[in-house]
């Protein structure tokens, strides 16, 4: 990986795209994740690069429905391999949730190896090479899934996700937890809860709140999805942002 200077002011941004280009070399990455993650940083810019209290409140709601569900599932496409990879296995075990590679840009090539990466990492049992069911509504390879997992999902966390899919999940019945740091886009505007902040910060925020909250009473976990307003949440997103901006100068 090409060397960046620690003192560099934007060292973190710098060096996360450096991870995701070297993950397009290793194929893991698809060319047009590059455009994605550049999305992603300039609605990051705007939010501060950091969590905001917005997506701190939807992460602990995102734990809590995780740790509700009977077959929770986390979707992982090649972006969210390139950044969280071993966040999203640690999450995967303290829930416990099962793992699925899901691509937008699918070919048998790139399952195979970020499954491998995900293994290199220690994840076992990754689901999404032998995938034999398709995802109602959605006739292109991004709806092929597997029946152990994405398919008979109760709860499901899509980072980085696509509109349509996100559409098609939450019409199969399935409760939908997006991460996207776009609070405008399909998606957010789709899912059962969206968390407006970076994968990078997201998944670690869920799994520390899996831990506090996992030995709650289950009505409590309850209350925090019934009392849950995603379009509230996403209005305060866009308040937030508007004042933020407004602040700057
Ligand atoms: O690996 P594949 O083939 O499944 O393809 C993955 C991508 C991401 C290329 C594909 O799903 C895609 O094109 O996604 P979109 O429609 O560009 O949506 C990605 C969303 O993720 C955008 O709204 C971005 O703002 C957001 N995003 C990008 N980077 C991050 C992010 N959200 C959170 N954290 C990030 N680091």
């Amino acid at each position: 990986m090409e060397k960046i200077p620690k003192n560099h002011p934007r060292y973190l941004s710098l060096t996360t795209r450096a991870k995701i280009s070297e993950a397009m070399k290793k194929g893991i990455v698809h060319e047009t994740g590059l455009i994605a993650h550049g999305r992603g940083e300039a609605y990051d810019y705007l939010i501060g690069e950091q969590t905001i209290s917005p997506a701190e409140d939807a992460e602990k709601v995102a734990a809590a429905l995780l740790l509700l569900a009977e077959r929770p599932v986390i979707s992982l496409n090649g972006n969210v391999v390139a950044l969280s990879a071993k966040d999203c296995i640690h999450l995967g075990e303290s829930i416990p949730a099962k793992l699925e590679v899901n691509l937008f840009h699918r070919s048998e090539n790139r399952i195979r190896r970020i499954i491998e990466e995900l293994e290199k990492l220690g994840a076992d049992n990754v689901l999404g090479n032998n995938a034999d069911e398709k995802i109602p509504g959605l006739n292109h390879d991004r709806g092929i899934c597997d029946k152990d997992g994405i398919y008979s999902s109760d709860v499901i966390l899509v980072p980085l996700e696509d509109g349509d899919r996100c559409k098609a999940l939450r019409k199969m019945g399935k409760k939908v937890i997006v991460i996207d740091l776009n609070p405008i886009s399909r998606s957010s505007r789709t899912a059962n809860v969206t968390i407006v902040d970076n994968i990078t910060r997201a998944i670690p925020n869920i799994e520390r709140w899996a831990r506090k909250l996992k030995n709650d009473n289950i009505s409590h976990l309850k209350d925090l999805v019934s009392e849950w307003d995603n379009t509230k949440m996403l209005k305060d997103v866009l308040n937030l942002i508007s004042k933020r901006l407004n602040s700057l100068f």
